[in-house]
């Protein structure tokens, strides 16, 4: 499996400078995630390469101009073939491990991100979008949420991971967080690795990090447990006896 994903931006040296770092680096070298950051500016009539313009109707700030938008989805779509199209957006639908999950199966991607105080509301009605937010705070723009997609992508895509077990065992992706780590030294400024690590008792160990990771998530992601109830089985029993 990989992926072509077009980032249309005003900022491409950012999109850039992120994926020559990581995992999204790495698949990127091995052609699975296959980015082009497009500059939104390359899509403007003017010597001034204007994106943006004041808001009928008065008010503060600029919004983004929706002619280059088009101009640049339909040359990548043309260029390209169609994509599913992405719009950053702070009133989308909030992002998840599920969601991500769904886009990795994507063939074509475009990530539109925006900035100033907003896009021009043609371009979110006048083109099929799958809006996306990446939590509820509020950002300059949309170049680091198409990052995180970005980076949650990369890591999905078969052959980029050299340990692929790791992305099933995680935190999320059982619905729950994850277990507590170690590693060397054995005892450190007084606080030793649970002996049950040491014992080479490997059910023992899974039963642990399962009770671990429970309790973990109980103590500080009790949403997470309401959402997913985990399944209820002899190696996944809880203390409640
Ligand atoms: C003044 C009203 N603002 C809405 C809360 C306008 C506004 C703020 C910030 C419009 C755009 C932005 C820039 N943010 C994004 O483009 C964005 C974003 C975010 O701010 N938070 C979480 N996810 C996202 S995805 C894109």
């Amino acid at each position: 499996m990989s992926m072509q994903v077009h980032v249309i931006t005003i900022f491409p040296a950012l999109i850039e400078s992120f994926l020559s770092f990581g995992i999204p680096r790495i698949a990127r070298e091995k052609g699975k995630m296959v980015v082009e950051a497009v500059d939104l500016r390359s899509f403007t009539g003017d010597v001034h390469r204007t994106v943006d313009d004041r808001p009928f109707g008065g008010g503060p700030g600029m919004v983004m101009l929706a002619p280059p938008v088009f101009d640049a989805v339909e040359s990548i779509e043309n260029q390209h073939g169609s994509a599913h199209r992405i719009l950053l957006t702070p009133t989308g639908r909030p992002l998840n491990q599920q969601i991500l999950k769904e886009l990795v199966t994507e063939d074509r991607l475009i990530l539109l991100c925006g900035r100033y105080e907003g896009i021009d509301e043609r371009v979110r009605t006048g083109l099929e979008w799958d809006e996306i937010s990446i939590g509820d705070y509020v950002l300059s723009g949309g170049e680091v949420p198409a990052m995180v997609i970005l980076d949650g992508l990369a890591r999905l895509l078969p052959e980029v991971l050299g340990h692929p077990e790791s992305v099933q065992q995680e935190s999320f992706e059982q619905g729950l967080l994850d277990a507590p780590h170690y590693t060397r030294p054995r005892s450190f400024r007084g606080m030793d690795v649970p002996d049950v690590l040491l014992s080479g008792n490997h059910a023992a160990v899974e039963r642990w990090r399962r009770e671990q990771a429970l309790r973990l998530t109980q103590e500080k992601r009790a949403d997470l447990l309401a959402d997913h109830p985990p399944k209820s089985d002899s190696t996944t029993r809880t203390e409640s006896r």
